[in-house]
């Protein structure tokens, strides 16, 4: 029997899909109503399929993965967010910590030694850093490791150097090019709809804010990522809006290499929610993720934050990208993430491979390390 793909689709459980299926077949932009209808079916089969055929389209079998570390300078933090276990308000508290120099350089020599190309370096707003602190660990690892891509500082951080500056956030984003930033992570996100900001991160740049830094590094030639905080006290509406904001200043830019589901973890914090997110959800929202986005290139399954088995089911969900080595994760773990805080190389080709998929090593901006085929 020789089904074709629309054959086989007018199988699907939920007919409530066929006419985002026949838009998805004929590469027709989704609309927020579509995106918000494939969040409200459970027809996970037909969603995961459309979703993994669009990625494929767009990226073959390849599925992505980095060599990278994770470094977070410090915890201690001015920002009062619900949803984080990871910032100390109180510099005394005995989980509060701020590391030298020295020992940020060790951390990305470390990475180099064990075959990393990239440096992720997020963390608190400081009370007492200035800007010029945050400039000089970008350009000491630069310096001493010219090799290394500096993926670092997220758009609340460049927020906060702009405040303690007084320079506008383009001469902020300027310096710290000058000094070798390479590409901005997409932290901080969260999710933009006002009135989940004002419960989850009240201190926090409002989306505007947000979507203006990542427009003026595209501006300046730097490419970004870009996020969503997804499984707290959102709704799947919120999640579509943040998601279509972030679609329209990729028209306008097309400076975003990934867009990254990041699943809400709930222990330490705050927030009155205690359920991790579930697996459908999970892949439910990488596949919408990738259906909407039709204008970004790749979608990330974190493993940290789903865990390495959802991330490797995820990967025939829409997914392209697994993130990386990571080395030494601190912030999902602080709030109960159940995954390791590093992964081996091998095993994410493993993950891969068994997904069914090619696994590629790339740099940050996805040009092609190794193709293990
Ligand atoms: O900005 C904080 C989130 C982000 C929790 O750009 C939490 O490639 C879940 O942005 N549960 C930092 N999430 C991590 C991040 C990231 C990770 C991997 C790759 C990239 C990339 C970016 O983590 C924060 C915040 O949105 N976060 N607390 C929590 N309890």
């Amino acid at each position: 029997m020789n089904l074709t793909i629309e054959e086989f689709l007018s199988l699907a459980q939920d007919k409530e899909l066929f006419p985002i299926i026949d838009k998805v077949l004929s590469e027709k932009r989704l609309t927020s109503d579509d995106a918000l209808k494939l969040f409200n079916s459970t027809d996970i089969l037909t969603i995961g399929f459309l979703a993994n055929y669009t990625a494929e389209k767009k990226n073959g079998k390849y599925a992505y993965f980095v060599i990278n570390r994770q470094i977070n300078p410090t915890n201690i933090c001015v920002l009062d967010c619900k949803f984080c276990a990871f910032a100390q308000m109180d510099k005394n508290d005995p989980k509060a910590y701020e590391m030298s120099y020295e020992q940020i350089l060790e951390k990305a020599k470390h990475a180099v030694e064990n075959g990393a190309s990239e440096v992720h370096i997020v963390g608190g707003l400081h009370p007492d850093w200035d800007f010029e602190k945050y400039l000089n660990i970008v350009s000491l690892i630069k310096k001493n490791l010219p090799s290394l891509h500096i993926k670092a500082f997220t758009a609340v951080e460049i927020d906060y150097f702009s405040k303690l500056s007084g320079l506008s956030y383009e001469e902020v984003l300027i310096k710290l090019k000058e000094a070798g930033l390479g590409s901005l992570p997409g932290g901080g996100a969260e999710i933009f709809s006002p009135d989940v900001r004002r419960i989850i991160a009240p201190k926090k740049l409002g989306y505007k804010k947000y979507l203006e830094i990542h427009k003026i590094a595209h501006k300046l030639g730097l490419h970004s990522t870009t996020t969503m905080l997804y499984g707290h006290v959102e709704s799947y509406k919120d999640r579509v809006d943040h998601m279509e904001k972030i679609r329209q200043l990729q028209d306008e830019t097309n400076g975003f290499t990934c867009f990254i589901p990041l699943a809400y973890q709930p222990e330490n914090n705050d927030l009155p929610v205690s359920d991790h997110t579930t697996g459908i959800d999970d892949l439910k929202t990488i596949a919408v993720a990738r259906l909407f986005l039709d204008n970004i290139p790749h979608i990330k399954a974190y493993w940290v934050m789903i865990g390495e088995k959802t991330a490797q089911i995820a990967l025939n969900f829409g997914a392209d990208d697994m993130d990386g080595t990571v080395m030494e994760e601190k912030i999902a773990h602080f709030a109960g993430a159940k995954s390791p805080t590093q992964q081996q190389k091998e095993k994410l080709i493993r993950l891969i491979k068994e997904a069914g998929k090619i696994p590629v090593e790339r740099d940050t901006l996805y040009n092609h390390v190794r193709v293990y085929d």
